[in-house]
Order: C-alpha cells, then structure tokens, then sequence
C-alpha cells in the first residue's frame, strides 16, 4: 500500500471559448471521491500557474491524470508530463480523453505516458487508481492501455459504454463557477444529458467513441439536477455537451416543459442535425426558446447533397436547413450552421452551391450565422484510409498533432489558385453575412461601406466571380480605419473585426 491516497487531474490550456469547469475532470473525480482518494483539479482556466501547482501537488501524489483533446492541450500535456517525471520518476501518468483514446499506440510510445483510459473515464481510473494504491499490477482493467514492467505496450480489451444513468453524478462541489465566472465574465456550469450520436458521419469520431449508442438522463433527473444547480451556484448559463440533443425530441420537448414548470431561469445552448429540429413544430421550437435556449450550433457542413453523401450525411437535407432557420427564426433562437470546406470528392461548384443556398437561408432568416473552417482530418475519423490514399499525411508523433494548427489547410487536393479562390470566396461570403446585419451600433464608417457593397457583393456570390476583388479591399481599409480610430479615441470596438459574421 502507498501512504499517499491523491490523484491530481490536469486540464491543459485550449483554444475556445471558457465553457466552465472542465466536466471531464468532474466526472472523473466523482467516482474516486466516492471510493475515498483525494482529488485535486488543476485547470489552466483558473490556476494560469499551473506548473508550479502541479509539481507541489505531484509531490505526493498516487498518480497524475491529464485530459487531452488534439491540438493546443497537447503542448502543456507534454511539458508537464516531462516536468513531473523529472520530479517523480515512478509515479504513473495516465492520459485520457478523446486525443489519446482515438491515437492511444502512438501516444502510449512516449516516454512520459504510462497508461491510457480509453473512451469513458470515471470506471476505469478507478480501477486503475485502486491497483496503484494497493500496488497490483495493472493487467485485466477493461478500457486500458499501459507499459508493462519490461516497457512492452498492453491493450486491455475495450469497456462497453456505460449507461450514464449507472455513472455517479459529476462533483460540482469540486469547482466554483465564480472563480470561473472571472475568466469568462458568466456564471456557467457545462451540462450533459446524453452521451452518443446514432449517425456515422464520415470525418466525426462520435461513433468511435461512443459506439453510436446514445444513452441519456431520464426528463425528471435533467429537470431536477438543474433545478437544484443553478440556484446553487447562481448560475447564468448552461452549455450542453450533448453530441447531439435532439435525438430523442419527446424527452428535448419534456426537458424544456419542466425548466418551464420550475420557475427557474437560465440561459442554456445546445449541438444539435437540422434533421431533427426540423421535425419539430413550431410551438416545440419557441418552448425551447422559452425555457432559456438562445443558440444551437448545427452540423450543417454542406448545401450540396452530393458532399452531405459523401460525408455520410444522407440523413441531412437542405431543406432541413431552411426549416431549422425558419422555425428557430420564429422562436428568436440563435443558430450557428458549421460549414466544412475542401472534404474529399467536394469541388468548386460544390462550394459556390454551398455560399449561395446558405446566403440565401442567411438573407432570409436573420437569426443564422456561420462558422465556415477548412476540412481538418483529426486522428480516428473514420475516413483516415481514404485520405492517405489521397495524400494526406498522417502526423507520426503525439506533438505533430499539436501542431497540425487548428482551421489550417493540409490537404494535397486544395492548393495554389484553388485554395486562393477558395478564400477569396469565403471571404465574400462572410463578408455578404456581416452587411446583413448593419445595425445602428456599427460605427457609421462600417456602416456605409457596407451599404455601399451590399448589391455588388451579393452579384458576385450568385455568379461566383471573384476576381478583382476591389470591395474586400476597401472593407479591409475601412476595417483599419475603424480600428485605428478606435486606438486614438480608446473606444472599444463595437464589434469584432474579424468576427465569423
Ligand atoms: C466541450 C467541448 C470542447 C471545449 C472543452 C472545454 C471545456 N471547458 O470543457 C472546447 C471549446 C475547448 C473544445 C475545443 C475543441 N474541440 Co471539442 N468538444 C467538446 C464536447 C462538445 C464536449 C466534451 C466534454 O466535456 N464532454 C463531457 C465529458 C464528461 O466527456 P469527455 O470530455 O469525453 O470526458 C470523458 C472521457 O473522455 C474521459 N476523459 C477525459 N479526460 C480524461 C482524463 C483522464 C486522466 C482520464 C483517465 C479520462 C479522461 O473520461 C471522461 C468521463 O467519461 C465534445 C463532444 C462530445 N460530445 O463529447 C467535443 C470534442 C471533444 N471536440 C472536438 C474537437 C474537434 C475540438 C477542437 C479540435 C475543435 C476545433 N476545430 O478547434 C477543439 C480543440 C481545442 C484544443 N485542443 O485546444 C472533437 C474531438 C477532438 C479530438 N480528437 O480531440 C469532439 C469529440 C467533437 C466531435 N464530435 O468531433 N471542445
Ligand atoms: S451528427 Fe454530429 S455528432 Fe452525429 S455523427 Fe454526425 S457530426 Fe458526429
């Protein structure tokens, strides 16, 4: 037996919005309370020092976990890691999340890494936390990956998803969300309901993950937990981390009745396909919107039916789209459609369909927005054979895939003119979505240009033409106009400038 009885679990730094307390570490946490260890949660969020905390708190620690999605988590992963087997060369560092699930062999390869949770957490580092401190060996954990003691590289057999009703609730107690609210300016506690998608689509690791079995809290346990919580903890605003909300949209309508019914006010936001909330009518959708829901994020990648096939998306349609805006529209709910672009197999043609069909929605309902990025392979999709058969190389090493820089282009099939016409086209395109919303709070600069560049701009997107492209260039003048005299008179800029319209 070690004396010691604490397990510290590290969220890294990442790229995005501050969303809370990261839930993963809650809900890893729970489970260990509950069998009597310690925990320490250490999240860059609110301790930026984290270094420091991390190294007295490993001092004398059992074990240090640390949560890794792909991209920026891996660089403080790494470093850390390094640091702390410097300090404590026998203690175990175990990863987990979705990075080293879904490329667990070559990020067991490092040397700092010693075990990988695969998939769902909290079951099977408890287990593994419970062998450490009892100093058994490691052999037999379902859903783990480790070193044996002659360094050779063990997968267990996977553990099947578990029912998040059988799962303990995440320790809330652990995190405050005002010390959160510092970093984010809103009180926010992340939420899920549901684990799992039933769909495949090509370039999404749901389905590898969670093995498209969706399972979800009952409507009454939903109800209650938020009822109970956000009066506690003064909360403001509850982002879902459902993969997809809507699959059950009886329980969806139900979940917002009760919110209703409780008196509780909040605001909360959801991801969601348009295939389903199309389907619901439009009382359901303003019930949502009256219960607190001001923005949903959708899937929609694509206008073109024949890149929505090729992504394995044949269950999403345009008009699916159109009626998601119209009815969300109605409700005053705020949408965001995330567009992919350059997936293998879509064309140029493809793409000005894309712009124009989700202009035309844009024009139509002023509610949608657009969060258009270029196609970025992450490990596990599901498409990674095609995609080397075309090229793309995959990264060799746990740090290459912290530099595949999020949004940047690295496919073979998209480059020279394409890749500059490809820009120059999204560019209009957002900038199409940016006139629309002339309000009177745009500083008068702005607002003329882009009243002056309206009809132009929409001429090109109808007829794709792109070249000479003398209104981005004055929006880009009048953008460092605006900016520069927001420097000379200190007023803060009325809206991003670079903002995804
Ligand atoms: C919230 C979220 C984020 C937030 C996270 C911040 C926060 N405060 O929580 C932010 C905005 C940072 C984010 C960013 C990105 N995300 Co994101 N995100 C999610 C989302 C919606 C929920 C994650 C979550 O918290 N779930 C709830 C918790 C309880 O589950 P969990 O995190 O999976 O944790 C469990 C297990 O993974 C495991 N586990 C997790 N950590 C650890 C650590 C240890 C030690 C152990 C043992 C186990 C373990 O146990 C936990 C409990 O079961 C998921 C989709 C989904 N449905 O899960 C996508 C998802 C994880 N994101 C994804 C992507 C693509 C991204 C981005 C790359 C997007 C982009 N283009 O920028 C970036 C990466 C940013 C970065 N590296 O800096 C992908 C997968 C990415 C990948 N390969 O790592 C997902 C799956 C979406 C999808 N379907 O494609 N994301
Ligand atoms: S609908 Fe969304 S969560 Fe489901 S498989 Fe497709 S991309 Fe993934």
């Amino acid at each position: 037996m070690t004396e010691t009885n604490k397990v510290v679990l590290f969220y890294p730094p990442y790229e995005g919005p501050p969303l809370g307390a990261p839930l993963s570490l809650l809900c890893l946490a729970s489970p260990l309370l509950q069998a009597g260890f310690e925990v320490r949660l250490v999240d860059n969020l609110v301790s930026p020092d984290y270094e420091k905390t991390i190294l007295r708190e490993a001092a004398d620690a059992l074990c240090l976990g640390i949560s890794v999605l792909t991209g920026p988590h891996i660089g403080a992963a790494v470093r850390i890691s390094r640091a702390v087997k410097k300090l404590r060369p026998k203690m175990p560092i175990v990863f987990g999340g979705w990075h080293s699930s879904l490329a667990t062999e070559q990020t067991l390869r490092e040397p700092f890494v010693d075990a990988i949770v695969r998939g769902q957490g909290e079951l099977t580092l408890l287990e593994l936390v419970q062998r450490i401190a009892d100093g058994r060996e490691w052999h037999g954990v379902a859903g783990l990956s480790f070193k044996d003691a002659d360094g050779r590289i063990v997968h267990e057999p996977e553990r099947p998803v578990a029912n998040i009703n059988d799962l303990p609730a995440p320790a809330y107690h652990l995190a405050d969300p005002g010390i959160y609210a510092a970093a984010s300016g809103l009180r926010q506690l992340a939420y899920t309901s549901s684990v799992g998608c039933p769909y495949q689509c090509n370039y999404c690791t749901d389905q590898v993950f969670y093995k498209r079995r969706f399972n979800a809290y009952r409507v009454a346990r939903v109800v209650d937990d938020l009822a109970e919580l956000v009066p506690r903890y003064n909360i403001e605003h509850v982002p879902l981390f459902d993969s997809n909300f809507l699959v059950d949209r009886k329980r969806a309508v139900a979940i917002a009745k009760g919110i209703v019914a409780s008196g509780i006010r909040f605001r909360w936001d959801f991801q969601t396909s348009t295939d389903f909330l199309s389907l619901m009518s439009e009382e359901e959708v303003r019930l949502l919107a009256e219960s607190g829901v001001h923005h949903i994020g959708f899937g929609t990648e694509s206008a073109s039916q024949e890149v929505l096939t090729l992504m394995n998306k044949r269950f999403q349609h345009v008009e699916q789209m159109v009626e998601t805006a119209r009815k969300t529209c109605l409700a005053g709910i705020h949408v965001v459609f995330n567009i992919i672009l350059g997936y293998p197999g879509e064309t140029e043609t493809h793409r000005e369909q894309t712009f124009r069909i989700m202009s035309d929605i844009a024009k139509e309902y002023s509610n949608v927005s657009f969060s258009p990025n270029i196609f970025t392979p992450y490990p596990g999709i599901p498409i990674w054979p095609q995609l080397k058969e075309m090229g793309v190389r995959e990264p060799l090493s746990l740090e290459e895939w912290e530099t595949l820089a999020l949004g940047t282009n690295v496919l073979p099939w998209l480059r020279g003119e394409e890749l500059q016409r490809l820009r120059r086209s999204l560019e209009y395109f957002l900038l199409n979505n940016q006139i629309r919303k002339v309000t009177t709070k745009v500083p008068w600069l702005r607002r003329g240009a882009r009243r002056l560049l309206g009809a132009p701009i929409r001429w090109r997107i109808g007829k794709s033409r792109y070249s000479f492209p003398w209104e981005l260039w004055l929006s880009r003048t009048v953008e460092k106009a605006v900016a520069r005299r927001s420097l000379l008179t200190g007023q803060a800029l009325p809206e991003r400038t670079q903002e995804v319209c």
